[in-house]
């Protein structure tokens, strides 16, 4: 019990607020039956170190890859699109709708005026390449908070300007990874501007999830309750595709 309750203190980061409220919970009637079971806060402290809200690994500068492939899509085809390249992405926003108080309208100029956030992490590929990149951007969280979610929205939504033969990217996740402190809309790869061929002028990163999941080109986010029935009803063009799992972990 000791050893666990060192652990706790020490995931609040040493700042004893976490220890004191399970002092303070132990001392109760019902802390004392929550604290015998040891399941639970094995739960607790996996789900800190270990779970979802774990960080993807982080490298050095010296670790990037000379050449960061592609995949997918590298050039979304639709007159739109090919308009915004034209005009570099100078009247492209984002949209932010679906479950949320305040739906958004966001241009690249907010989102760069958007506090940033640089993380240099691999990429994995369910086709059987990696590759190192740094990524620069807002993270999800931000918009989302300020879009403020309503209680019912379970989902986030990610649909992209691209399409295969008709049929448009999109991919979600849930709100574990949306609020993970990795999960961003990258504006930049490796410090410049992100390439069409990467998903500009955005792409998601969602870091401890496959690559497909990265959805490139996004245009619009919706909070949803369900997304059972968007597309096929599998959360994301690939599982809809050739039933490739929505949660792509890893
Ligand atoms: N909009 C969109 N997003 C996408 C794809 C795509 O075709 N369209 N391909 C996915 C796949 S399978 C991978 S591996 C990565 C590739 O990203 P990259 O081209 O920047 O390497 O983007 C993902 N996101
Ligand atoms: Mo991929």
């Amino acid at each position: 019990m000791i050893n666990r309750r060192k652990i706790l203190a020490g995931i609040a980061g040493g700042s004893g607020l976490l220890l004191s409220g399970c002092d303070r919970f132990a001392s109760s009637a019902r802390g004392t039956k929550f604290l015998d079971m040891g399941e639970k806060l094995t739960y607790l402290v996996q789900r800190s170190l270990l779970g979802r809200n774990a960080l993807a690994p982080e490298y050095t500068k010296a670790d990037l890859s000379p050449i960061f492939r592609t995949n997918g899509n590298t050039m979304p085809k639709s007159p739109a699109y090919q308009a915004l390249i034209a005009d570099n992405f100078a009247s492209w926003s984002l949209k932010v709708d679906g479950l949320v108080e305040k739906p958004l309208s966001l241009t690249l100029a907010d989102l760069q005026a958007m506090p940033q956030q640089t993380q240099i992490t691999q990429h994995n590929c369910v086709e059987g390449w990696t590759a190192i990149g740094g990524w620069t951007g807002v993270r999800l969280a931000a918009i989302l908070h300020e879009a403020k979610l309503k209680p019912a929205a379970r989902y986030i939504m990610f649909y992209c300007a691209d399409d295969f033969e008709g049929t448009p990217y999109y991919e979600s996740i849930d709100l574990v990874d949306a609020f993970h402190p990795q999960t961003m809309l990258a504006l930049q790869l490796n410090g410049q501007p992100l390439e069409v061929k990467h998903g500009a002028p955005t792409r998601l990163r969602v870091e401890r999830q496959l690559g497909y999941k990265q959805a490139k080109y996004v245009m619009h986010i919706a909070a949803v309750s369900s997304f059972a029935d968007i597309g096929g009803g599998k959360g994301g063009y690939w599982e809809d595709e050739i039933d490739y799992e929505w949660y792509a972990g890893i």
